[in-house]
């Protein structure tokens, strides 16, 4: 069995690589932080798995296109695809957003999921299985005030995992969204381009979800039954109670 996991070089896709491979999948990781995919890789190895490395810009087709067609031809019968690449820049009011953050939130998460899944899509097809699970969040149900393109990305990944389903389960492909609520992962640090003290700040006061907790979720996801398909989790941490109320302590 084969995974392949974009956004792998940390916080939820790194955790879902090694659940995959504690699960016995082969792991094609990707990203672009190149070190900490072949410590991942090495991880993958010493649980008695097979791992690969691509390096590659999701957003970017012709990286996309290089880097699938370096796979060896096995490489490329995925069973499991883990879209998880993409993120949040910046959390400020519409009118004031950087309008690099808005195409950088657009190329990751949207274009990147769609350009990534093509082939593999195809190769499912030609297989009649597979299951792509598409790491969206709670910012893609609901709207909170300064989230709006990131909400908006999150909304159209959520709406293109429903298409996808609906286009691929008459060729036996699974096809389920996981939307997390706070995790605390890299996620804020990027949000605030590197402000430590903001970043803390969102996990304060409250036990936040880890990316453990999601490869978790994700374990379960891929091991139900042939027959059933778990179509959309939301997953929030005990303190949520929405994307805009967290219940902290003092
Ligand atoms: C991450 C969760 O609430 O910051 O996608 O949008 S949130």
């Amino acid at each position: 069995m084969i995974a392949f996991i974009t956004g792998a070089s940390s916080g939820i896709g790194r955790a879902s690589a090694l659940k995959l491979a504690a699960l016995g999948y082969d792991c094609i990781v990707c990203g672009r932080r190149e070190e900490r995919l072949i410590s991942l890789q090495h991880q993958i190895e010493n649980l008695g798995r097979k791992a690969k490395v691509l390096v590659f810009d999701v957003a970017s087709e012709s990286q996309v296109q290089e880097a699938w067609n370096s796979l060896p031809s096995d490489w490329k019968n995925v069973d499991v695809l883990v879209n998880n690449a993409g993120g949040a820049h910046g959390l400020e009011p519409i009118h004031q957003g950087s309008t690099t953050d808005w195409v950088a939130m657009i190329d990751s998460n949207l274009k990147g999921l769609l350009l990534v899944s093509k082939p593999i899509m195809e190769v499912m097809v030609s297989r009649n299985q597979g299951h792509i699970i598409n790491i969206t969040s709670i910012a893609g149900k609901e709207v909170y005030p300064n989230g709006n393109v990131y909400c908006g990305v999150k909304h159209a990944a959520d709406a293109i995992t429903r298409g996808m389903r609906a286009d691929l389960y008459p060729h036996g492909i699974k096809v389920s969204s996981i939307a997390p609520g706070l995790v605390e992962t890299e996620f804020s640090l990027v949000r605030f381009k590197g402000d430590e003290e903001r970043a803390q700040k969102v996990y304060e006061g409250f036990q936040p979800l880890t990316a453990e907790d999601i490869a978790d979720t994700l374990g379960y996801v891929v091991s139900a039954p042939e027959h059933v398909v778990i179509a959309d989790v939301v997953i929030f941490p005990k303190a949520q109670g929405s994307s805009q109320l967290v219940k902290r302590q003092a």
